[in-house]
C-alpha cells in the first residue's frame, strides 16, 4: 500500500526538522548535562568475606570468586568459595608489592601493582607466575573484554592494552555529560559495557566502552554502613551464567550479590 504526501504532513516534517535542528544547536551553546540513567540495589544474597582482605581485584569464573589484595606485607591472589568465603588457593606477592586489580584472560590470570609499574601473569588453575611486564602509569582496576585488558589508575582515564604484549592500543576519558569522572578503582566488563566503582564513593559508574560516556550510575550507599564495615566499596564481579553482580569493599566482613533497581521504579 503506498501513502501520498499531503501538504499538511510536509509542513509537520518540516517543523520537526526545524526543531531538531534548534535542539542540536542549543546543546552545542551549552555544557551536555548528564544523560545517566540512575539505578540503586537490593540485597539479593550475603556471603562471608575475609575481613583481612584489602580487596583490589575481584572477578567470578568456574564457580568460584578470584581475588586480588593489596598492601604492602599483605597482597595476595586467590581463590576464594563463594558461599563460605573460604580461601581456596592462595600466592602472595613480595613485600615492595602491593596487589591491584585482577582479570582473566584465557588460560591466565593477569595482577597489576599500584605504584611499582609491573603486571604478573599468573596460570590461571595453580598460580604458577609465568611472566611479567611493565606499564607507565600507577595500576588500579582492571578487567578482560574478550579482546583487551581494560585498566583504570584512578584518574578519568580508561587504558587499553593488547592482552599478549601488554602495550597500550588506545585509551578514552570518562565522562558524565561532559564533566570528567575521576578515581576510576576496580572494574568489571559486562555485557559491552565497563563497569567502575569510584574510589572512596559508593558508586558504581557504568561506562560505554567506545567513547567512555557514563551510561548509568548505581548508587549503593547505606550498603556498607548496613553491614558495619568501614572500608570503601571495591570490587565488582560478574557472573554471566546467572546474571548475578557481586560487590564487596576493603576489608568488609560480607560480599554481597545485588541486583541493580532504576530509580524511577523505587520512587513510584
Ligand atoms: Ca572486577
Amino acid at each position: 500500500m503506498t501513502k501520498t504526501i499531503t501538504g499538511a504532513a510536509l509542513l509537520a516534517a518540516i517543523i520537526l526538522l526545524l526543531s531538531v535542528s534548534i535542539i542540536v544547536s542549543l546543546n552545542m551553546e551549552n555544557p551536555e548535562p548528564s544523560a545517566a540513567r540512575q539505578y540503586t540495589y537490593e540485597v539479593v544474597n550475603t556471603f562471608p568475606h575475609d575481613q583481612h582482605a584489602f580487596t583490589e581485584g575481584l572477578f567470578y569464573a568456574d564457580g568460584f570468586l578470584y581475588e586480588g589484595t593489596g598492601l604492602n606485607g599483605a597482597s595476595t591472589l586467590r581463590r576464594v568459595d563463594l558461599a563460605s568465603g573460604e580461601v581456596l588457593q592462595e600466592v602472595s606477592l613480595s613485600y615492595q608489592y602491593f596487589g591491584e586489580g585482577i582479570a582473566l584472560v584465557n588460560g591466565t590470570i593477569i595482577q597489576l601493582t599500584y605504584q611499582t609499574h609491573i603486571g604478573f601473569i599468573y596460570d590461571r588453575n595453580s598460580f604458577a607466575l609465568q611472566g611479567n611486564f611493565s606499564y607507565p602509569t600507577q595500576g588500579w582496576g582492571l578487567t578482560f573484554d574478550g579482546e583487551h585488558l581494560i585498566m583504570s589508575d584512578g584518574t578519568d582515564n580508561l587504558y587499553f592494552l593488547d592482552p599478549e604484549t601488554h602495550q597500550k592500543t588506545s585509551q578514552i576519558q570518562v565522562q558524565d555529560g561532559n564533566t570528567s569522572v575521576s578515581k576510576l578503582n576496580e572494574l568489571e566488563y559486562v555485557n559491552g559495557d565497563i563497569f567502575a566503582n569510584i574510589f572512596e564513593e559508593p558508586k558504581i559508574a557504568v561506562i560505554n566502552v567506545q567513547t567512555g560516556q557514563i551510561k548509568s550510575w548505581i548508587d549503593l550507599t547505606g550498603l556498607q554502613e548496613a553491614h558495619g564495615s568501614t572500608g570503601t566499596l571495591n570490587g565488582i564481579a560478574y557472573d554471566p551464567d546467572s546474571n548475578r553482580f557481586f560487590v564487596t569493599g576493603k576489608n568488609w566482613p560480607q560480599l554481597f550479590e545485588i541486583k541493580l533497581v532504576p530509580q524511577s521504579m523505587q520512587e513510584t
